[in-house]
């Protein structure tokens, strides 16, 4: 429960599962950073939820050390908020536990990410990506967090954990505060650069279709010029042009223009123009994130100082829920 009674508790996380995409900084973690301060906010590295897909141990050692200097990089402050590793704090994977008696096959079964990397992981479809909607379940639920700040492919696990909690709820009594999901109006699904129809995601095998946030702005230039769009040549948002339309989301959520301004500014000019226009917002978004990131990682101590400083902030966070969940479920201490 919130050490700051005065404050609701925010809660979200992301997996280390490579460099974090400009979907990852519209979707989700630049709303962290503006938010931070109005809640009380925790923020996840979910280093757990990673190796529900196979990873090589010394890429994820490099990507959970990076992963945590760029959420600092996008200006989550260890001062104002609570930002740790997942498995620093054991409470994640016992409340998980306990929670697994809660959740259905059923239930678990329908999970659109589990069908989905079930597909892409068709080889290693483990316990763990069956389970993972509980682990969620719990990160949310150990700090009775009022408010999930998320992209929209998340919205059905933070309803799952609504789920979970209610039915806790009905049959131990009043436990766990029920958990609203918060997405962006703009920028909360980006699609894939190369492929409009799949969401942008950090683990796609072809870097040319996502922008990392730690990309080279020549990178960046690269990326969008080689964007997918259609033959009309037309700057206009449409369902039919999926590959425009997310350029427009994008440029729309970096310098808060609408979709009908947007398409005035680029009235009879090429996509040439249009491409150039919004990589250089993207450029000019990143560059600071680039140049704080590059400065964290020349002083490890103290990223790993700001890493154990934020485990031992969130596990007396988590202590009191731990505590009542195993009291009311009538395990003895
Ligand atoms: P992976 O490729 O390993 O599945 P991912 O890129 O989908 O990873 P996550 O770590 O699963 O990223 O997600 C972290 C946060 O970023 C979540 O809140 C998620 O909803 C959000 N997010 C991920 N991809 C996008 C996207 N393309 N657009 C908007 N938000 C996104
Ligand atoms: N499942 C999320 C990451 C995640 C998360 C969370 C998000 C793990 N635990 C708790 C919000 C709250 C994802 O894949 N993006």
């Amino acid at each position: 429960m919130a050490a700051d009674k005065s404050k609701q508790v925010m809660f979200s996380g992301i997996q280390p599962s490579g460099i974090f995409t400009l979907g990852n900084y519209l979707g989700a973690v630049r709303n962290w950073s503006v938010m931070q301060s109005d809640f009380d906010s925790l923020f996840c590295l979910v280093d757990l939820h990673a190796i529900t897909v196979r990873q090589d141990p010394a890429t994820l050692r490099e990507n959970i050390m990076r992963g945590f200097a760029v959420l600092m990089a996008c200006g989550l402050d260890p001062e104002r908020c609570t930002l740790f590793v997942q498995s620093h704090v054991p409470a994640h994977s016992q409340l998980s536990w306990l929670l697994g008696a809660y959740a259905q096959f059923g239930e678990l079964s329908r999970m659109t990410q589990f069908k989905d990397k079930s597909q892409r992981y068709a080889d290693n479809i483990n316990a763990a990506l069956f389970t993972y909607p509980v682990l969620m379940a719990a990160d949310i639920l150990l700090y009775q967090a009022e408010l999930v700040p998320v992209g929209i492919d998340q919205k059905q696990h933070v309803e799952l954990t609504r789920d979970i909690a209610t039915r806790f709820n009905g049959i131990y009594g009043d436990t766990f505060t029920l958990p609203d999901v918060y997405f962006p109006k703009v920028g909360a699904k980006i699609m894939s650069l190369l492929d409009p129809t799949k969401k942008m995601s950090k683990s796609d095998d072809n870097p040319g279709s996502y922008v990392a946030v730690l990309d080279e702005p020549d990178v960046i230039i690269k990326k969008f010029r080689r964007a997918v769009t259609d033959s009309e040549a037309r700057v206009r948002f449409s369902p039919d042009k999926p590959g425009v339309s997310n350029l427009m989301t994008i440029y729309a959520a970096l310098t808060e223009r609408d979709m009908a301004a947007i398409e005035a500014e680029f009235e009879g000019k090429g996509y040439g123009d249009f491409k150039q226009a919004v990589a250089e917002a993207v450029v000019e978004t990143l560059r600071p994130v680039r140049r704080r990131f590059l400065d964290l990682m020349e002083n490890p101590d103290y990223l790993l100082e700001c890493c154990h400083k934020g485990a031992e902030k969130a596990a007396k966070k988590a202590e009191p829920t731990l505590k009542l969940v195993t009291e009311r479920i009538g395990l003895i201490g």
